[in-house]
């Protein structure tokens, strides 16, 4: 008993969280000094330096849309929901824009996004995250914690994996700053860790990525335009240390998979208890959304008076499901698909039409540790849940005849290609689309879509 007394002592006093979260000030004072930018989320937000973080998130709860013609008595539409909406979840928010306004910031509590904000840092950089726990404003008596598990990412000391049990989750009305020094290039993917079964599935998921330190140039290689090379021949950036550019590439897309049960959402909107084994989702979320509105635009960011999501045009529905599915390109482009699955089930996504060249798999460049070259070409990635793929493929040439060429990119699986079993297509499915040479404006961003000229 005195041994089990003195060693609960010792592991606090060995691991303050207050004294971990600020240690290395002078290192982070340092490279703000430099100038060193912080690489942030998607979209129009200018992300900076935030009181003592690069990025504030919020964790909360929520409504989305799903094809409300698509019914799933009593669960799908739920009958709590405010109009235009239809399902409950739990979900994170970037509130980076708005985080030197408190008001603002907990002005986001039962705003949550689905999926989460995609964000992403640079190979040998820096950074802190912190998230705030906002609580859940349809069940206040869950006092449940929250945290970020950055999904793949090797944690020096677990204070900053997100692991509740082994570490800290973040209760209600409290922050975590989250310190990352990534070293491993690839594509990841972050969840809330906080009964997990239930948070995860709840819409506590969101896509990020390491960018290789390649992105500044190496020999033989130009710098990517990521990195501010203004030559428009240049990659817009490379997905890994490579080291000969066969992971180079001009656009990218976040490809990111999710999957909704509506009788666990309605229960925790009801205050009911699902029973988990029973696990049988109706909906394949492409991007946090189902065919056909993952054709839709991207929101419109962040409104910097309110702190509020601005939705895609003419789509208040999708107000907090901003990330469109789109995928363009220009003839002989290079695009790299990050596919991440957070769902609960192994799902087949095919591209119709076009090879893609598998490079990456959970964060790892496809090399042998001789080097060998253990790429590999086909139309269909496979993917488990928890696992990431990058995938790079050619558009092939403009055939013509319409504003822009469509190849489906789909679940394989048509029982995953409908709205809760419904006639019709749903689901996992998206285009890529192809427009003629110099008709579509260069990406400059990761995961953004830009207007046809
Ligand atoms: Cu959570």
């Amino acid at each position: 008993m005195g041994a089990t007394v003195a060693s609960a002592l010792t592991s606090r006093a060995l691991l303050k969280p207050s004294e971990v979260v600020q240690a290395d000030t002078p290192v982070r004072r340092a490279r703000a000094a430099q100038g060193l930018a912080s690489k942030g989320a998607a979209g129009a937000d200018p992300v900076g330096q935030v009181g003592d973080a690069d990025l504030h998130f919020v964790a909360t709860d929520g409504w989305i849309y799903l094809d409300p013609l698509a019914t799933v008595p009593p669960y799908h539409p739920d009958n709590m929901a405010p109009d235009p909406f239809t399902t409950y979840i739990f979900g994170f928010r970037n509130v980076t824009p708005v985080s030197n306004d408190s008001a603002k910031v907990f002005a986001q509590k039962m705003k949550a996004q689905l999926a989460a904000p995609l964000f992403w840092f640079e190979e040998g950089g820096e950074y802190r995250l912190k998230v705030t726990n906002l609580g859940l404003q349809i069940r206040p008596d869950l006092i449940d914690a929250h945290t970020l598990h950055f999904h793949g990412f090797r944690n020096a000391i677990p204070i900053f994996d997100g692991e509740p049990h082994s570490s800290v989750g973040v209760p209600i009305a409290r922050d975590l700053i989250y310190l990352y020094r990534p070293h491993d290039p690839g594509t990841y993917m972050y969840h809330c860790h906080f009964e997990e079964t239930e948070h995860v599935h709840m819409g506590m998921v969101g896509p990020c990525f390491i960018a290789p330190a390649q992105n500044e140039g190496a020999p033989g290689l130009l710098m990517a335009r990521l990195k501010g090379n203004p030559d428009p021949g240049a990659p817009l950036g490379y997905a890994y240390n490579d080291g000969d550019g066969s992971t180079a590439y001009d656009r990218e897309f976040i490809v990111f998979l999710s999957e909704i049960w509506t009788v666990s959402h309605w229960s925790d909107s009801h205050v009911q208890l699902p029973e988990w084994s029973e696990y049988a989702p109706e909906f394949y979320l492409l991007n946090g959304r189902v065919w056909p509105d993952t054709l839709l635009p991207d929101g419109l960011g962040t409104e910097p008076a309110t702190g509020d999501l601005i939705p895609p045009p003419g789509h208040p529905e999708l107000q907090y499901q901003p990330m469109s599915a789109v995928i363009q390109a220009s003839p002989g482009e290079r695009v790299l698909l990050r596919f991440i699955n957070l769902g609960y089930e192994q799902q087949a996504m095919r591209l119709e039409g076009i090879t893609m060249k598998v490079v990456g798999k959970d964060a790892t460049l496809l090399r042998g540790r001789n080097g060998a070259d253990l790429f590999f070409d086909t139309n269909t990635v496979a993917i488990g849940p928890g696992e990431s793929v990058d995938a790079i493929f050619v558009a092939p040439p403009y055939v013509g005849g319409l504003p822009y060429d469509r190849y489906l990119l789909y679940n394989r699986s048509y029982q995953r290609l409908t709205n809760g079993g419904h006639p019709g297509y749903g689901g996992q499915m998206t285009e890529v689309r192809v427009y003629p040479s110099d008709a579509l404006p260069p990406q400059t961003e990761p995961n953004t879509r830009v207007e046809p000229v």
